[in-house]
């Protein structure tokens, strides 16, 4: 199912449908060192020459923290029904433990206020990755104590935001901050060993565990709690055994990993014994499992592309060893899985976004299907979906981006197929509201709805945003 055999098509989304945007804070907010934020692990990575595509960092990036009022407008002018955004934990307790900022908070409480004046409902994020740079240099992810840390910081947002917001997620897309940023490391800390990166993933659910306790204790009884996953379609490169051992051996890596603790309250047997020659898994301590399996309301999925993966040959493993970058795509010939020496990722054929990224939309439906089979009763929701191309300003200010258009009427189709199946997608948030700071891309790469100019800071409405404005009156393509 690919976007133009759709795009025609009449689809409506079951009513109460959720349409949203989302964004994270250190990719739009800018505004590094205002009213007591300290430093982050990514403050630090962007500032160290070589991480960032370009040199950029998110000292300014879309300085949304200085026009939330403008960019509010801009939300109720694409008649946006809900907001995803993310709350900066170095904003909040700058040390990472103790001192609480009450400017931080302030931030914070405006803009929800300001949403819900103009009805859009927000949903917070309380770690988009931006973990306060003390408790790195303690061990980051890799230490443990680091799940208790966000335990307390988790409590302090939704004692203060837990009147206003309905739903709160705790992480975002663990795999990434444990993967890239402790197993590959493009992203921060940029730290390249995969021991480490799989005890950051168990403390990461730990985290997420422990969060979901403490916001239980701050929010209402209506207060909803949630996790966003970034889930893997996982395919076989050929229908050889070993390839489609791999797909296996990467689904547990990439989302059983995350999925059957949170869900089931265990690690895959398959995972621990594949894994046993990286990790002995010592860092999962008694009553750990019981904890991360704190029930949750809703499961947030982000989906962008597909995943193709073969069996580690001798063949790849010596690509591999001569310095193939570990990666999940494969974009530059096969490349280790990150996480693993038992796996490759293989490049895939197009179309591709500007990412390099394959555009499946099919892909999505098999996945929300997969989940809601495997996990059946577990309200879902896409937390995020959405291309980057390289959008340009016409002559007249309007900014074409039928490509961007193409992919997400794909994709929203796609979703509309899962529902129709029987999968239980609550709502969509398209990934982004604006054109931001891409981690390891910097601001080469364009994903918003909205076009920033990163000198003036002018916001345009591209067509994608205009389109999504019907999509959302019409709840629905068509
Ligand atoms: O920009 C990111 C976002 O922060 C997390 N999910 C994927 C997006 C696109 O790479």
């Amino acid at each position: 199912m690919m976007g133009s055999d759709t795009a025609s098509a009449t689809l409506r989304f079951p009513a109460g449908f959720r349409w949203g945007a989302a964004t994270a804070a250190y990719q739009i907010e800018g505004a590094a060192r205002a009213d007591g934020r300290a430093r982050s692990i990514w403050d630090t990575f962007s500032h160290t020459p070589g991480r960032v595509q370009g040199g950029d960092t998110g000292d300014v990036a879309t300085d949304h923290y200085h026009r939330v009022a403008a960019d509010i407008t801009i939300m109720a002018e694409i008649g946006l029904a809900a907001y995803r955004f993310s709350v900066a934990w170095p904003r909040i307790v700058p040390a990472g433990s103790g001192a609480v900022n009450q400017a931080g908070l302030d931030f914070y409480s405006r803009l929800v206020d300001g949403l819900l004046d103009r009805a859009i409902t927000p949903l917070v994020t309380l770690y988009h990755w931006d973990l306060p740079q003390p408790l790195q240099d303690a061990g980051g992810w890799a230490n443990r104590d680091t799940a208790a840390r966000f335990a307390e910081y988790a409590q302090v947002v939704g004692q203060t935001l837990g009147d206003r917001v309905p739903t709160f997620t705790t992480l975002n897309e663990p795999w990434c901050s444990a993967f890239l940023g402790y197993g590959t490391g493009v992203h921060a800390p940029g730290i390249a060993d995969n021991a480490t990166a799989l005890a950051a993933a168990h403390h990461l659910n730990l985290a997420h565990g422990l969060g979901t306790a403490a916001l239980r204790d701050a929010l209402p009884a209506t207060g909803q709690v949630s996790l966003t996953l970034n889930l893997q379609q996982v395919r076989a490169a050929s229908q050889s055994d070993a390839d489609r051992d791999a797909v296996r051996h990467v689904d547990a890596v990439a989302n059983r990993i995350f999925l059957e603790p949170v869900l089931r309250g265990r690690y895959p047997d398959d995972l621990v014994a594949d894994l046993g020659h990286i990790t002995d898994w010592s860092f999962v301590q008694d009553g750990d499992l019981a904890a991360i399996a704190a029930p949750i309301d809703v499961l947030g999925i982000n989906y962008y592309f597909p995943t193709l993966v073969a069996a580690a040959t001798a063949q790849l493993r010596e690509l591999g060893a001569t310095g193939a970058k570990s990666d999940p795509h494969g974009t530059a010939g096969p490349a280790p899985f990150p996480g693993t020496d038992l796996a490759f990722a293989v490049p895939q054929d197009g179309p591709y976004t500007a990412m390099g990224w394959r555009i499946e939309p099919a892909s999505l439906t098999d996945l929300l299907l997969r989940v809601h089979r495997d996990y059946p009763g577990m309200p879902l929701l896409i937390t995020e979906n959405g291309a980057a191309y390289d959008d340009v300003v016409a002559a007249d200010g309007s900014v074409h981006d039928p490509d961007r258009i193409d992919y997400l009427s794909g994709h929203l189709a796609a979703v509309h197929a899962a529902i129709t199946q029987g999968a239980d997608v609550r709502g969509y948030f398209l990934w982004s509201l604006l054109d931001n700071f891409e981690w390891a891309f910097g601001f080469s790469k364009r994903f918003g709805i909205v076009h920033v100019d990163f000198v003036t800071q002018q916001r345009r409405l591209k067509d994608s945003a205009i389109w999504y404005r019907a999509v959302i009156a019409a709840n629905g393509l068509g």
